[in-house]
């Protein structure tokens, strides 16, 4: 499976391809709207939100809510077109209103693109630099979640810290379903409302110095077969593909898998997760700190990422710059931005996961329609089941220990 974006900030629409769908795969847009709106979400969000009601439009391989096997074809209008039609015009020459960006904002893409393309106008950089692009990448994402879905996956997300503040640790066994009625009612996607309140006010507080904040946002997700990925490769290893995706998210400067960062400070024998057997259970791990992947293959656990998000560097009290056109100090742009975007990134996030895992999927269940896959997954759940004798048991329960 891959895909192909396109699309400006405030150009007229964001664009994607996806190819290597099976045919005969159930999508509707209801489905993928409800991610896009989640993304929408969050405390700390910019004046963009209140403009745009991202919806997703099929423009190609899909009839009557199921796949063709061919091309998946999508787009997002972007509301903002309209005031930014003239500024953002694909042709003619620019009208007076579209003053050139001169001063890179410390950060941001800015700088290192403009040398690199030889930009003088930073728009011409931050116009697809931004995380507006999020908005089509959690569209994608989500088509790939809606065919795993089928088989059982489901993803989670929840925001760890924002700034100083950080969440209560949600205990040895988390229940990720129910967590997650909590998490989706939570301005910020944090299931402690003790700490949740400090965040609020830390967010209120960068707003009004004209600051920014970043944190710390974790995804889960239940019902991953053991077996995906594969250790004999280094770019088949799926915890190197997840950690990329969700590094390549627009301001994730790290990124934790299972005990992540901790691990590095223990003794062995605290850290790997025993492996057990019982004539009931047949072969059963009891804690789960690696986070659902081994050897770069996915193990039967849940799957726990972390990753960590800088604070957004455009800043409404903006730091020194220089202005690349009169070769002056001066500071930084101010473009409009949001204050705090930790809950839409981990919801990127998720879709980002769900992506790269589906790639991982579909190299291992191949089949050009779906009950074509659905027969080689049932075939290779039964192989799992008789190798570990679990009867119909095949998965734990994720507990992290
Ligand atoms: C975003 C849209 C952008 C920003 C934000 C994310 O809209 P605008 O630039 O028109 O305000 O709100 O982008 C950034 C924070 C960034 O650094 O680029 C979105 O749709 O998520």
């Amino acid at each position: 499976m891959r895909y192909l974006s396109a699309g400006e900030s405030h150009g007229r629409c964001l664009v994607a391809i996806i190819e290597g769908l099976p045919a005969g795969l159930e999508i509707s847009a209801a489905a993928i709207n409800r991610h896009l709106a989640r993304r929408q979400q969050g405390y700390g969000r910019g004046g963009r939100m209140a403009i745009e009601k991202d919806r997703v439009e099929f423009l190609a391989g899909l009839r009557f809510n199921r796949t063709l096997g061919s091309p998946l074809a999508l787009q997002i209008i972007n509301r903002d077109w309209d005031n930014w039609c003239q500024i953002m015009a694909p042709e003619g020459e620019p009208p007076p209103q579209a003053v050139p960006v001169t001063r890179p904002r410390p950060g941001h893409a800015d700088l290192a693109a403009a040398i690199k393309y030889n930009h003088g106008d930073l728009r011409q950089v931050l116009e697809r630099s931004s995380a507006r692009e999020t908005a089509i990448r959690t569209a994608v994402g989500s088509v790939a979640r809606l065919m795993l879905e089928r088989f059982g996956f489901a993803f989670y997300s929840r925001v760890v810290s924002i700034g100083p503040y950080a969440a209560a640790a949600p205990g040895r066994e988390i229940n990720w379903p129910e967590l997650a009625e909590r998490v989706e009612k939570s301005p910020l996607r944090c299931d402690d409302a003790e700490a949740e309140a400090k965040m609020l006010e830390a967010v209120e507080q960068a707003r009004r110095r004209g600051d920014t904040l970043g944190g710390v946002f974790e995804v889960a997700v239940t019902g991953v077969p053991p077996g995906l990925g594969s250790h004999v490769h280094w770019e088949r290893r799926l915890d190197g593909r997840l950690a990329g995706a969700l590094m390549s998210i627009q301001g994730i400067k790290g990124v934790e898998i299972g005990s992540g960062f901790a691990s590095a400070s223990v003794y062995g024998s605290a850290l790997h997760d025993p492996i057990e057997i019982s004539p009931e259970k047949g072969i059963t791990r009891p804690s789960n700190r690696a986070g659902g992947l081994e050897g770069g293959i996915s193990n039967g656990q849940t799957l726990v990422l972390r990753a960590a998000m800088k604070p957004i560097p455009t800043l409404a009290r903006p730091l020194p710059s220089v202005d690349l056109c009169a070769r002056k100090p001066s500071p930084g742009a101010v473009e409009r931005s949001d204050v705090c975007a930790v809950p839409a990134a981990a919801v990127v996030a998720e879709a980002v996961v769900a992506w790269e895992l589906a790639v991982a999927f579909r190299e291992k269940f191949a089949g050009d329609f779906i009950e074509e896959v659905e027969a080689a997954y049932d075939y290779y759940l039964e192989h799992v089941r008789s190798f570990l004798g679990a009867g119909d048991r095949i998965r734990d329960s994720g507990d992290r220990g």
